[in-house]
C-alpha cells in the first residue's frame, strides 16, 4: 500500500519540447548527478489509448506498492501528461527567526 494514501507526484521534470531531453519547466538542465530514474526509466511509452501517440513526457515521483521510506530515491518515472496528481515545487528554504 502507498504511504498514506500517496500515489505519485509531478516533479516538474518533462521532455515535450525535444523527445529524450529532460528539462525542468523552469527551462533549467538536468543535474547528471542528480538523477533518480526508476530503473528502466525513461521509456517514453506509448499506450494503447495513446490515441496521439504522445508518449511519456512528463515526470512523476512513482513509489512502488509497499516502498519502505529509505527506498524513495529513484522513482522517477516519465508518464503521460495527463491527470491530477501532487507536485512538488522548488522553492526558497523559510528563514528561521
Ligand atoms: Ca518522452
Ligand atoms: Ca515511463
Amino acid at each position: 500500500m502507498h504511504p498514506q494514501g500517496f500515489h505519485s507526484a509531478w516533479i516538474g521534470l518533462q521532455d515535450f519540447v525535444k523527445e529524450g531531453l529532460h528539462r525542468w519547466v523552469s527551462v533549467q538542465k538536468m543535474d547528471r548527478d542528480l538523477i533518480y530514474w526508476m530503473p528502466g526509466e525513461p521509456n517514453n511509452v506509448i499506450t494503447s489509448w495513446d490515441i496521439d501517440n504522445a508518449g511519456q513526457d512528463c515526470v512523476a515521483i512513482v513509489p512502488p506498492a509497499d516502498i519502505e521510506a529509505e527506498d524513495w530515491l529513484n522513482t522517477w518515472d516519465d508518464i503521460v501528461c495527463v491527470g491530477e496528481r501532487n507536485y512538488i515545487c522548488e522553492t526558497m528554504a523559510l528563514s528561521l527567526p
